[in-house]
């Protein structure tokens, strides 16, 4: 499959001057920044064609693998990343573990235990939080400068796309903001497989990252024409990335906490409508 490269992944302000992402009717939450919207990506892709320096996993507390986002890398990776994950003892919901990618485009993996919604209720959004900022603790930590997040708990554990979706984008804002550490990163990219996801992401952007005046091309008189820019955008994908059916969740075993004996069936009714099937 071909692989994407990160000069090929759009950044905001690239979407904004296209006007594939419009601005809020609302006043923003957060200031404008060029230099944030030059560092922030959204794309619709599977993620393992994306040669950044790491990926994000949708992993579970065992990281011994399983479906979706999962099932996809480890396939992709080889054997050699079960190998490695089998030397890590899991993981605890709400942070996250590095390894090495293998056969991947991307040079690192970063293992995320999501929270499971229903599970965890009103503690959800702190755990899922904590997944974002571990991993960009983490891709810091071992000199990543491009990091590619799945949406994480979107899929079999249920997390609602909209909501996932603010938690991701306040959790990568307030530390791109806050942590001196963050100038490390060159490029955070949320990289969405369904439509529902993208466009949560879409919807909640401009609160986050909004549009500097310049990239509003209703403001501004543009520089480069927008046929030029359009052709800096990789090709939409024209159907959805293989290994969809991954996306099913499994009816095998899947360990849910770090509690070794405790494992739940995820039968396909447990799944809510529209989570874990993509939208074809
Ligand atoms: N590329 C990018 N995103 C993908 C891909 C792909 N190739 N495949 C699926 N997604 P899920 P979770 C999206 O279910 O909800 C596994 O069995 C998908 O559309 O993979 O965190 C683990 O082992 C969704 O938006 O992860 C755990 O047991 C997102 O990835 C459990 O599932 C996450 O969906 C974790 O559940």
């Amino acid at each position: 499959m071909p692989t994407i490269s990160l000069d090929e992944i759009p950044t905001l302000t690239l979407l904004y001057k296209l006007k594939k992402i419009l601005p809020g009717d609302d006043k923003p939450t957060y200031e404008a920044s060029g230099v944030l919207n030059d560092k922030i990506s959204v794309i619709r892709q599977d993620i393992t064609t994306l040669a950044v320096d790491a990926i994000v996993n949708a992993a579970n507390t065992s990281l011994l693998g399983g479906g979706g986002v999962d099932g996809a890398i480890h396939r992709a990776a080889g054997p050699d990343l079960l190998e490695e994950c089998e030397t890590l003892d899991g993981c605890e919901t709400g942070s996250a573990k590095i390894t090495e990618g293998y056969e991947l485009p991307s040079k690192k993996v970063i293992h995320a235990v999501g929270p499971i919604y229903w599970k965890e209720g009103s503690r959800s959004a702190e755990l899922l939080s904590g997944c974002y900022r571990t991993s960009l603790e983490l891709a810091v930590q071992h000199g990543c400068k491009s990091i590619a997040f799945s949406a994480l708990s979107t899929g079999v554990y249920g997390y609602p796309s909209v909501e996932a979706s603010i938690v991701a984008l306040e959790t990568v804002r307030n530390f791109l903001d806050k942590e001196s550490q963050a100038e490390k990163l060159d490029r955070v990219i949320f990289c969405n497989f369904l439509q529902k996801d993208e466009d949560a992401y879409f919807d909640n952007i401009p609160d986050f990252f909004p549009p500097v005046v310049t990239e509003n091309v209703a403001q501004e008189e543009s520089s480069t024409e927008p046929s030029e820019l359009a052709s800096q955008l990789p090709d939409a994908p024209t159907a959805e990335p293989q290994d969809a059916q991954d996306t099913q969740p499994s009816t095998k075993k899947q360990k849910t906490t770090e509690a070794d004996d405790d494992f739940v069936i995820v039968e396909k009714d447990d799944v809510k409508e529209g989570q874990g099937k993509p939208e074809l």
